[in-house]
């Protein structure tokens, strides 16, 4: 586990994959190396990027990545695919398009599922993130579809939220109701190729204005991600974010995700305080009790985390 931990602050990408198969399949034989990065984590940049489906987030972020390297900036990409059966094809699309950087060893691409994660999605995401962070990769961009109220959340772990809207959008009240609007520090309106582009323009801007005070108005990009147009200045726009925030402000973006890091792998631990503490045949008396109205499931859940706290 040392040599895991040591490869990847060397940067090396079969360690980067091998533990992030580890932070999501064996959580408890994970610790001992999160334990030793953790102090290389915190010093790159986390670019959040969010929208329905189908917006164009994958192409905007291969378009990106050229200029990026041409940075010598390092890369990690996170693709958090929601684990619907009706993606597949979705995940596919991603991991094709993306294949012309694959073979470029300063880029390290990932996906994860969102379903299945014991102790929550915020806190296999932050450890993708701690782990792409201590392989030294300067910006990491997470990706996720603003459908599930976890895939909103999760985009909040960044640094800034991009959202993606497509012309359209403004007619359809889901994208509102989703609370992704209020979660955006830059708006891209992408495929600005397709009509009605101007129209949802003006509606996203009316619609900003109506809530927002002028200097607190996130700027709103249009893009042609197929054509890499407008990638340009959303990269610009991205730098002009971080640099012209203030360092309490991002230091309060790093301390939101370390918060929800924390309360989730709390959670794990106390779950898994209870799998190993109590015996199923227990668990089994419990439920016989709880059945015959002998006692409520209440009672019983105070009396288990009391017997915990004593172990
Ligand atoms: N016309 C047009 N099509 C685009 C543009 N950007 C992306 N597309 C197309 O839209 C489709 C979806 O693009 P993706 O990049 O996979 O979108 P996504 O948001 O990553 O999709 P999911 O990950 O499935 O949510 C693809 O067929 C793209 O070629 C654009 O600016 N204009
Ligand atoms: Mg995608």
């Amino acid at each position: 586990m040392r040599d895991l931990a040591k490869e990847i602050t060397k940067g090396k990408h079969r360690a980067i994959a091998r533990a992030i198969s580890l932070v999501e399949n064996n959580w408890s034989n994970a610790q001992e190396m999160m334990k030793k990065i953790f102090p290389y984590t915190g010093k790159s940049v986390i670019v959040g990027i969010t929208g329905v489906p189908g917006s164009g987030k994958s192409t905007l972020v291969d378009q990106m990545l050229g200029p990026l390297r041409k940075n010598r900036k390092k890369i990690g990409i996170v693709a958090v695919d929601p684990s619907s059966p009706f993606s597949g094809g979705a995940i596919l699309g991603d991991r094709i398009r993306m294949m012309r950087h694959s073979i470029d060893p300063d880029i390290f691409i990932r996906s994860m599922a969102t379903r299945g994660h014991l102790g929550g999605l915020a806190r296999a995401t932050g450890e993708a993130i701690a782990i792409l962070e201590a392989a030294g990769k300067d910006l990491i961009l997470v990706e996720t579809v603003g459908v599930g109220q976890d895939e909103v959340e999760v985009v909040k772990l960044a640094d800034v939220v991009l959202v993606v809207l497509v012309p359209g959008a403004g007619d359809d009240i889901q994208v509102f109701k989703a609370g992704i609007m209020e979660i955006a520090d830059i708006f891209i309106l992408n495929k600005a190729d397709s009509p009605g582009t101007e129209k949802t323009e003006k509606q996203l801007k009316a619609m900003l204005e109506l809530g927002l005070k002028k200097e607190h108005m996130p700027p709103v990009i249009k893009t042609v991600a197929t054509e890499g147009k407008g990638t340009g200045l959303l990269l610009r726009e991205i730098d002009k974010f971080i640099a012209g925030s203030d360092q309490d402000f991002l230091a309060r973006r790093k301390k939101r995700l370390i918060s929800w890091m924390l309360r989730d792998i709390i959670n794990e631990k106390i779950y898994q305080a209870v799998i190993q503490n109590i015996h199923d045949s227990e668990i089994g008396d419990f439920v016989e009790k709880i059945y015959q109205r002998e006692v409520d499931p209440y009672t019983v859940a105070d009396n288990i985390i009391k017997k915990l706290k004593r172990v």
